[in-house]
């Protein structure tokens, strides 16, 4: 027990022994470690109640029914796309979020750190993708909303921590949305059985690979995958191929950017429109204003695949990049 304590946590400690239900329970514990001071001496401690907490949280759960209406929960989509950090307690999601947007998440060796989800803004190549920090899943206790929460994300990134079986923590994460009938995309063609079953694109986000040393226990996880995963091995400690990490998401994501002008004008390369790649001239149109869909006839392009300022047809599939001046 560290004995630095404060006054506060013997009074909360004395309420948390005095309640009988474990609805009351999980309150006055939750009450408790909130008043013990973070630092190095009080880790422990603080891991203790957490795990505690997760317990007894399995067991307050179906008094918990009001959890779809914590607002917490709630999380409006911004930006172009969304991403969702998954992965087991202490991999570091947290602190990837930290290091990727400018949201401020609580970042500790503890486990079980994080109980409710973060959202962030990550900027790549000028593109606002919406990424969301989640509490882990290996925790005892899971609120319904969590899967609700991946269930919406345009792409999961299943974050891995090197340095911790790297391997059964990704198996863990993956049998979990399993179990809730969530599935990479690229097993679509997997399944005929009718069940309802949602797909996602999967990143296996692998951090704690902080400097060319760690490159070898990467490989060792790679390995050992029973599926080539698409993987990336990171650091959000040092910083370590972040931007690689940037660029990959933009990639999973298969979005492309289109930059709209108007005739005469230079156009503005900070607002691209974002699309699904493949998209066509017409949908691009649509996008703009949906008018445009049935009023457009042509459009100049410039960019790939196109000598600059060609005229196009409406089904003129665009590419990441391209200038598009529309005639209506
Ligand atoms: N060496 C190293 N440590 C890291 C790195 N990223 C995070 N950590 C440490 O790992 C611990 C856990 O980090 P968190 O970001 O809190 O982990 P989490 O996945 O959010 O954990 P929960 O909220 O409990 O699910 C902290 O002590 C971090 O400082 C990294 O890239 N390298
Ligand atoms: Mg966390």
């Amino acid at each position: 027990m560290p004995t630095n304590l404060p006054p506060q946590y013997f009074e909360a400690e004395k309420r948390y022994k005095e309640a009988k239900d474990p609805g009351e329970k999980v309150e006055r514990l939750e009450e408790l470690i909130g008043t013990i001071p973070k630092h190095k001496g009080t880790d422990h401690l603080r891991a203790d109640l957490r795990r505690k907490l997760s317990k007894l949280k399995t067991a307050a759960q179906p008094r918990k029914k009001g959890a779809r209406r914590d607002p917490a929960w709630n999380i409006p989509r911004e930006g172009a796309r969304r991403a969702v950090l998954l992965g087991c307690s202490n991999a570091g999601k947290s602190a990837l979020l930290a290091a990727l947007t400018n949201a401020d998440p609580e970042v500790s060796e503890a486990p079980f750190t994080s109980w409710t989800p973060t959202p962030g803004m990550m900027l790549v190549e000028n593109v606002q993708i919406q990424l969301i920090d989640t509490p882990s899943v290996d925790r005892d206790y899971l609120e319904p909303t969590l899967m609700d929460l991946v269930r919406s994300a345009d792409l999961l990134l299943v974050v891995v921590d090197l340095s911790a079986d790297p391997n059964q923590q990704l198996e863990r994460t993956l049998n979990l949305l399993e179990e809730q009938r969530i599935h990479p995309l690229r097993w679509k063609d997997r399944f005929d059985d009718g069940v309802r079953r949602n797909f996602l694109p999967i990143l296996v986000v692998a951090n704690k690979c902080d400097g060319a040393a760690d490159d070898e226990t990467f490989q060792i996880f790679r390995r050992l995958l029973d599926e080539d995963w698409n993987s990336i091995a990171v650091s959000a400690r040092s910083g370590r191929e972040l931007e690689q990490l940037r660029i990959a998401v933009f990639e999973r994501l298969e979005i492309m950017r289109i930059f709209s002008r108007a005739p005469g004008r230079e156009p503005d390369f900070n607002t691209p429109f974002v699309m699904r790649k493949g998209s066509t001239l017409q949908e691009f149109a649509a996008q703009l204003h949906h008018d445009f869909y049935d009023k457009l006839r042509t459009a100049r392009v410039w960019g790939t695949g196109v000598y600059d300022g060609q005229l196009v047809a409406r089904e003129h599939v665009l590419h990441d990049g391209d200038i598009v001046e529309l005639r209506i």
